[in-house]
């Protein structure tokens, strides 16, 4: 069986073209298709395998500067690794999104209308930080919370802390943010009002036309009177910046690095992990930090599964995330022109963080 026989059914057409060529065999066996086990989630650890596999080639033998796109840091390795750079002296985003969530979380319940709300958290990871806005709007009305992720993991633990909550019903959603969100508004009861968070300064992640097209999708599945809070890390002094993605302890090092020893793990690639370190530098102009994997000598690595090899030459990089930093104004301005009007705007008073309250228009 080939590919191409099913792949149309999951995956956009361009997608789908491109992986014709694909051996089912090979693209897939790792995941063999087990129907009892659910349909749904069979279907995207396929999808997911196959999508790294075409997104390492199209990366990595690319003219140019080699990529892989960050979302690939986030398996079991790495999502554990994420979790201790959020509790490192040196990376004050988490704490500062923590503060003003425990600080305004009540200001932003006030600003709702009675009735049920729904909360559809975007990336909701261990959704930790959330308690505190949950327990504020639980006080005041029924609350259904709608964490979105692709981590089974990530999104068992957020259900384990969530559903302690009295007056709070949780209901997960394992997929995409947009599709995620997409499927909350079409479940959505009449009367029911719609809270988004988009928490974490994941925003920043995207590249800047990208971010605000994300913006204006996440508009296009509310209806005016709905809610967006989103938060965002803000320009601050060089030396912070870099420490906060070049820890002295190396986590953030290990986090970037994993995504390679991923591919050694499902792709069958050889990179020797001592022939790459990790780099994190500030972009000025585009007011973002970059991290990239630089290759500490001339090599080549075999990625079997990806159906490439690659050579890299010595102080090459793969560049793996961006994110952006912001000004305040800048923040509600890209909420105005994508459907969103900004109500309130907090800013952290210990690390230059900022929590901005829309409603669609
Ligand atoms: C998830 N995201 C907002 C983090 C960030 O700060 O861009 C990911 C991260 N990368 C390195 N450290 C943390």
């Amino acid at each position: 069986m080939h590919v191409a026989a099913i792949f149309p059914q999951l995956v956009p057409a361009a997608l789908s073209l491109y992986l014709r060529w694909f051996p089912l065999r090979q693209a897939l066996s790792r995941n063999p298709i087990e129907i009892e086990g659910g349909m749904a989630t069979e279907t995207l650890a396929q999808y997911s395998l196959s999508e790294f596999a075409v997104d390492v080639r199209l990366g990595l033998t690319k003219d140019g500067q080699k990529e892989i796109p960050s979302k690939y840091f986030y398996d079991e390795v790495g999502s554990a690794l994420f979790e201790v750079i959020t509790t490192l002296p040196e990376y004050g985003l988490f704490r500062a999104d923590e503060r003003l969530l425990r600080e305004n979380a009540e200001t932003v319940a006030e600003t709702l209308s009675p009735g049920q709300v729904v909360v559809a958290e975007l990336g909701s990871g261990s959704g930790r930080k959330t308690f505190w806005m949950l327990e504020a709007l639980a006080k005041r009305q029924p609350v259904v919370y709608r964490p979105i992720e692709i981590s089974q993991k990530a999104l068992e633990q957020c259900s384990k802390g969530s559903g302690q909550l009295h007056n709070v019903q949780v209901r997960p959603l394992q997929e995409p943010y947009l599709d995620g969100l997409l499927s909350v508004a079409a479940a959505r009861r009449p009367g029911d009002q719609l809270l988004v968070l988009f928490l974490g300064s994941t925003i920043g992640n995207f590249e800047s036309r990208a971010a605000e097209q994300f913006l204006s999708e996440v508009r296009r599945r509310l209806v005016p009177g709905d809610s967006l809070l989103l938060s965002a890390d803000l320009e601050k002094p060089l030396g912070q910046l870099l420490a906060a993605y070049d820890d002295p302890l190396g986590v953030t090092a290990s986090f970037n690095l994993n995504v390679l020893a991923r591919m050694n793990r499902e792709l069958d690639a050889d990179f020797d992990l001592s022939g790459f370190r990790h780099l994190a530098r500030y972009d000025a102009a585009e007011r973002r930090v970059e991290m990239h994997l630089l290759s500490t000598r001339a090599q080549r690595v075999a990625i079997p599964r990806a159906h490439c090899s690659v050579s890299f030459v010595e102080g090459e990089t793969i560049w793996t995330e961006s994110s952006h930093k912001y000004q305040p104004e800048q923040l509600k301005q890209m909420g105005c022109r994508n459907g969103f009007r900004p109500i309130r705007q907090w800013l952290d008073p210990e690390w230059a963080f900022a929590q901005t309250l829309f409603v669609a228009e």
